[in-house]
């Protein structure tokens, strides 16, 4: 490809938007352009190493005997009212009407359209296992597109379906999948982990997620330092024994605590540690109000009390909710003398804590030496709380640490749930019906193609791993003026491309330190830069990686490149 025409345009500084280094140095690179918030256009550079990835996930698929099918974006409501879930998801599902006033989704998954196709088209074992996949461009309305591609509202993504006889069958298209995964991230050159995860609204059983290790993850991994424990905080299990102190039980009294709000200020105003205060937060779980207590120092896991009521929906309460309820404004809320609507849980620290402090529903206010049964009621004890760093490993097996991470993969095991409420039934080897196991997939294309460029780059721009690399080969030509150079030049893009590497030439008339400052920041693997000796058929090779050149001699160019590439 010639740089002259090519629609890569590069940008000096970075855009004052992009907080994150993959969508400065995508912007910059001239890979994507915004179109709307949470909306982008691949550029020609941006597509190549998009299709890169696809190309490493189809060959992955394939591999597997999985087979590629392409599903409409847009599917009919009547898919969701059956499965359940038109209901369950709010705006995040983009809705649209027909001119005919019919009710449509621009898919976000396709969980209900493939389940339908395989109940309409299989209907014997014999036809099992079978995995179908996809990639194709999803569509969620976040709540907060942000970091470019990364969370943005239009993305592609690889989903793949497996249907399974039996549920020895499902974990073994679970674990094709899982090793799969790991080829992949692994081939797209990746630092990742594969952690256990929360299935979420989707329902099933065993799910592991695949996290870039990154510091702008927004999800964090809890993991063991002396095992191969791994799993993300939302359901990481807190596996501490705590013991109630055998102080002597006080009489409970309100004391005055002006202005003293956060568990912080609290503890030191009425000079007792964090670990005495009884933190108070009121959610509300579908629809119902719901006061959840966990010691000062822990925080609440909303993952935890989303599964302890079975619920769909868990938000923390706005302030006119708490209001509302408690009569109160949060700072000052306790589990003392409620409302009956209101349900009260506690995590297990809770249990053992004597002669806490707690906010006295009233402002300015907190109650001290309070003692749970005494005081206070609480229907359930339950782990509610975020594991700590510190915090024994649930496995037994040494002390947890966090790192952040970016998703990029999720496997689940599904179970029947689809194939139930969308009727995918087979018949078995004894002539009875019987539901459909299914498992489902998914790789973040996109947000993938983000996750490389935050891992692989540095101060000059990005620095591509060569298997998702756009192009192999940046060849420049120093000035286009000097004759010698711009044929050399010519002719190493032309034996290049016929040796079977993807060549960029920059046959721009631009000054070589604006030619520098692109390549560096396009990041191809290997710069030949065509100069001063090029009337003796000498380039200079430069490997981006490790900013390393050597003089090459042209008729010994591709072996160079070869031995470099791999
Ligand atoms: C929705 C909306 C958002 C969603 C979903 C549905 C996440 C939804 C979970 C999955 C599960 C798997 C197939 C590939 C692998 C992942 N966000 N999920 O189901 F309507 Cl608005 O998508 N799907």
């Amino acid at each position: 490809m010639r740089q002259s025409t090519y629609l890569a345009p590069t940008l000096r500084d970075n855009p004052s938007d992009a907080e994150v280094k993959s969508h400065q140095l995508m912007l910059r690179a001239g890979l994507i352009r915004q179109s709307t918030s949470g909306v982008y256009s691949y550029l020609p550079l941006g597509l190549k190493v998009l299709q890169k990835v696809e190309n490493i996930i189809r060959e992955e698929m394939n591999r597997t005997g999985a087979q590629e099918l392409l599903m409409p974006a847009i599917q009919p409501a009547e898919l969701w009212r059956e499965s359940g879930r038109w209901d369950v998801y709010g705006p995040e599902l983009m809705r649209l009407n027909d001119r005919h006033g019919r009710e449509f989704a621009l898919g976000p998954t396709h969980e209900e359209v493939i389940t339908t196709i395989v109940k309409d088209e299989v209907h014997s074992y014999k036809k099992l296992p079978m995995t179908l996949y996809q990639i194709q461009n999803k569509f969620r309305d976040e709540r907060r597109p942000r970091f470019g591609v990364l969370r943005s509202r239009e993305f592609l993504m690889k989903d793949a379906y497996s249907f399974d006889s039996n549920t020895e069958g499902l974990d073994e298209s679970y674990n094709k999948m899982y090793d799969a995964y790991t080829r992949i991230f692994t081939r797209c050159g990746l630092d990742f982990r594969a952690v256990e995860a929360d299935s979420g609204a989707i329902g099933g059983t065993d799910t592991h997620e695949f996290m870039v290790l990154s510091e702008i993850g927004e999800d964090t991994i809890a993991y063991s330092d002396s095992s191969d424990y791994a799993a993300n905080i939302e359901i990481a299990e807190v596996n501490v024994t705590y013991v109630k102190s055998n102080e002597e039980v006080k009489d409970v009294e309100v004391v005055a605590t002006p202005g003293q709000k956060s568990i912080q200020d609290v503890a030191t105003f009425l000079n007792v540690s964090e670990e005495k205060l009884i933190k108070s937060l009121l959610f509300i779980v579908d629809d119902k109000p719901v006061l959840v207590l966990v010691r000062g120092d822990h925080e609440v896991n909303d993952v935890k009390v989303k599964h302890l009521f079975d619920a769909q929906l868990v938000e923390m309460a706005t302030e006119e909710e708490t209001k509302k309820w408690m009569n109160v404004i949060p700072g000052y809320l306790g589990p003392i003398d409620l409302h009956d609507d209101i349900t009260v849980v506690a995590d297990r620290a809770i249990e053992a804590i004597v002669n806490g402090v707690c906010g006295a529903n009233e402002m300015d206010k907190h109650a001290v030496n309070v003692n749970v049964g005494r005081d206070f009621k609480v229907q359930e004890f339950a782990d509610l709380r975020n594991i700590k760093q510190g915090d024994p490993s649930p496995d037994g097996i040494g002390v947890i640490q966090f790192k952040e991470g970016i998703e990029v993969g999720h496997v689940f095991k599904l179970g029947t749930k689809y194939s139930e409420a969308l009727g995918a039934m087979f018949l078995d080897e004894n002539g009875k019906n019987q539901p459909m196991i299914m498992g489902c997939y998914g790789i973040g294309v996109s947000r993938t193609v983000a996750a490389i460029v935050e891992q692989h780059h540095d101060e000059d721009g990005i620095v591509w791993p060569s298997t998702v690399s756009p192009f192999d080969i940046h060849v420049v030509p120093v000035n286009m003026k000097q004759e010698d150079q711009k044929i050399l030049a010519e002719e190493l893009y032309e034996s290049l491309k016929t040796a079977r590497f993807d060549v960029l030439l920059d046959d721009r008339p631009e000054r070589p330190g604006v030619k520098f400052k692109d390549a560096d920041l396009f990041g191809l693997p290997i710069r030949v830069t065509v100069g001063k000796k090029a009337n003796e058929g000498i380039v200079e090779c430069k490997i981006r990686k490790t900013g390393e050149t050597e003089e090459v001699h042209k008729d010994s160019l591709v072996q160079f490149i070869e031995k470099h590439l791999g």
